[in-house]
């Protein structure tokens, strides 16, 4: 209703702006006036405008923006990498805002200064080298070591020593996010969708002998300060796991197998005192997977070594779940 609504003050505005303009076209015809004529207080009224809603009002805008959206923005980073994905976030943040902050009010005072005059005519010229330089070089000069710089944060995640890292599988399908811890032998058993059935929800092949200490869970439960590795997997479509607060995301493409390794820094109970009771981490999925995409999400718990070991020992290893075959 609300919607429909806003489309009808929409509509109706476009009809009354339209009519103004051609109510205003009959009285310059009726004054012997060429409506498309622009004189000076035009120039005037367009340049006055554009100054005080591309300077002043959008500028304003932006800073309010800042200062109304700026609470919601995530909490530093739980994991190792993540500061280094803050800093460079950082750094690009504040390069963008002061360039911006400098073109910004001179596009708008430029536009005020050079509007339209009668007396005046504009310089005209087809081609600038120096100019053409200038624009290439400066923002190459800026843009290649940040390019460099990004790329090398991106190489340095990536490429991190996981071979002391516990494996958890994270299994996306259409709509929910399912946990497989790897069990003592910290080796996931081989998984195919086709052999999907039943309580077997991951299609894992129970044959396989690394299987059978596998532990499913609703739950992801890390153990801070202790390196991760989590390999994805989904069923259907493309997901992609998101977990905002670790600065991880990683997409989970059928048929194959993608990973990620990050070691967590903070407890939820430390995340608690800070960002309040209700503070959770999460793992969402960040790809528009479907009508009930908003459905993929499952708590993660950072905890001691101690509060971890009670709680997977409680869990069922697949072995007491699913008879072999
Ligand atoms: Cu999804």
């Amino acid at each position: 209703m609300t919607g429909i609504l806003i489309g009808l003050i929409i509509a109706v505005s476009l009809i009354v702006l339209v009519q103004l303009l051609r109510v205003n076209e009959l009285i310059s015809q009726v004054k012997n006036e060429d409506p498309n004529l622009v004189n000076d207080e035009d120039n005037n009224t367009q340049g006055i405008l554009a100054f005080s809603i591309m300077g002043v009002l959008f500028l304003a805008s932006v800073l309010w923006q800042f200062k109304y959206w700026g609470i919601h923005i995530l909490p530093p980073a739980s994991s190792i990498h993540g500061a280094t994905i803050d800093t460079l976030m950082r750094v690009t943040l504040a390069l963008i805002l002061f360039v911006f902050f400098i073109t910004q009010p001179i596009l708008a005072w430029f536009t005020l200064k050079y509007r339209g005059n009668s007396k005046r005519k504009a310089y005209y010229f087809v081609h600038n080298n120096k100019l053409e330089l200038a624009w290439t070089i400066i923002p190459s000069l800026v843009l290649t070591p940040l390019i460099i710089y990004g790329l090398n944060v991106w190489n340095d995640i990536t490429n991190t020593d996981t071979s002391n890292s516990k494996v958890i599988e994270l299994y996306a399908k259409q709509f929910n996010w399912t946990a497989r811890y790897s069990g003592d032998d910290n080796t996931l058993g081989k998984a195919n969708f086709k052999l999907v059935e039943g309580l077997n929800e991951l299609g894992v092949n129970m044959n396989d002998e690394n299987a059978g200490d596998d532990i499913i869970t609703r739950e992801v439960h890390l153990v801070v300060g202790e390196p991760v590795l989590l390999k994805m997997r989904s069923q259907d479509v493309i997901h992609s796991a998101f977990l905002p607060h670790f600065r991880v995301q990683m997409n989970c493409v059928p048929g194959m197998i993608t990973q990620f390794g990050f070691t967590p820094t903070q407890t939820t109970a430390e995340m608690k005192n800070q960002e309040g009771d209700d503070f959770e981490f999460v793992l969402l999925c960040n790809k528009i997977c479907g009508a009930a995409h908003y459905n993929m999400k499952m708590k993660v718990i950072v905890e001691s070594q101690d509060d971890y070991d009670a709680w997977i020992y409680s869990q069922k290893t697949l072995k007491n779940t699913l008879t072999v075959k």
